[in-house]
C-alpha cells in the first residue's frame, strides 16, 4: 500500500518509522511518504493559509498549494493509465466517525492521500477538486477538538496499517482484539498465578479449553454493557 501524508508539521509523523510500521515500510509492504504542503508554495514566505471571505475568526488553508499537492500525488503514474484512483482523507471533526470498520475498508486501498488541516479549515473548493482526482472522506476520530489533523492521521494510518497483511507478525493478534468482534476484549492474565495476594481467575489455570472460551465470552459480554453498552445496540 501506498500512503502520501501532507501536512504543514511533517516531523510529527515521525514516530510511524517506529516499530511494525517502520519494519513494513523497509520490507516494502508499506510505501509512506511525508510531505511538508510548503513545497506547493512558490512566494517568499511559504504563506498556506489566508483570512476568511465573509469575515470571521482564524484563517483559512489557501487552495493553491493544496491544488499543485493534489495534482502531483493523485497523478496517475506515467504509462500505467491503469493505476487506480486514490482514496483522499481529509480529517476533520466535521467528517464520518473513524471506526475499526472504516480501518478494515481503507487497509484494502492501494494509494491512500491524507490533507491534514490546520487553522479553521481548508477552502471548501479543495474538496470539491479532490473528488475529480480520488474518492474523497471527511474523517473524524471522534467527538473532540484537536488543533489539527496530524495527531488523528497518525491515529488512522496506525490503525489502517496494522491491518495489511503482513505487518504484524502474528495474523491471529488481529481476531481477538477489542472491536473485531464488536465487544470489548476479555482480560488477560500471565505469570506469577498469585501477585500480591490477587488470584488468577482459576478457570484459566484449569487446561479446559472450552470452558475458558466461554468464561472469555461472557466477560467481553460483561464488560461491554458496563462500559459500553452503546456497542450492544
Ligand atoms: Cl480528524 N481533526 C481535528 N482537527 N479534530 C478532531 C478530529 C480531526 N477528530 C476529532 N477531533
Amino acid at each position: 500500500m501506498r500512503i502520501d501524508v501532507v501536512s504543514i508539521f511533517p516531523t510529527y509523523f515521525d514516530g510511524l518509522t517506529l516499530s511494525l510500521l517502520g519494519r513494513a515500510q523497509s520490507t516494502g509492504i508499506l510505501d509512506l511518504s511525508v510531505h511538508d504542503l510548503r513545497e506547493w508554495t512558490s512566494d517568499r514566505h511559504r504563506t498556506v493559509d489566508d483570512t476568511p471571505y465573509g469575515g470571521g475568526a482564524g484563517m483559512v488553508m489557501k487552495p493553491e498549494p493544496w491544488g499543485l499537492a493534489l495534482d502531483e500525488l493523485a497523478a496517475p503514474a506515467e504509462t500505467v493509465s491503469e493505476t487506480p484512483r486514490p482514496t483522499i482523507i481529509f480529517p476533520s471533526p466535521a467528517g464520518e466517525v473513524f471506526t475499526q470498520a472504516t480501518a478494515r475498508d481503507l487497509a484494502t486501498r492501494e494509494h491512500l492521500i491524507f490533507g491534514c488541516g490546520r487553522y479553521e479549515g481548508i477552502d471548501e473548493r479543495v474538496f470539491e477538486y479532490a473528488a475529480d482526482l480520488g474518492e474523497v472522506r471527511l474523517i473524524s476520530l471522534g467527538d473532540y477538538v484537536l488543533n489539527g489533523g496530524e495527531v488523528a492521521v497518525m491515529a488512522m494510518v496506525e490503525a489502517i496499517g496494522r491491518l495489511i497483511p503482513g505487518v504484524v507478525g502474528n495474523p491471529e493478534s488481529l481476531v481477538e482484539e477489542s472491536h473485531e468482534d464488536g465487544l470489548l476484549e476479555y482480560p488477560s492474565y500471565t505469570k506469577p498465578s498469585i501477585w500480591r495476594e490477587r488470584e488468577v481467575p482459576p478457570i484459566l489455570l484449569s487446561g479446559n479449553h472450552g470452558a475458558i472460551a466461554t468464561w472469555r465470552h461472557e466477560q467481553q459480554l460483561e464488560r461491554t454493557r458496563q462500559r459500553r453498552p452503546d456497542l450492544l445496540g
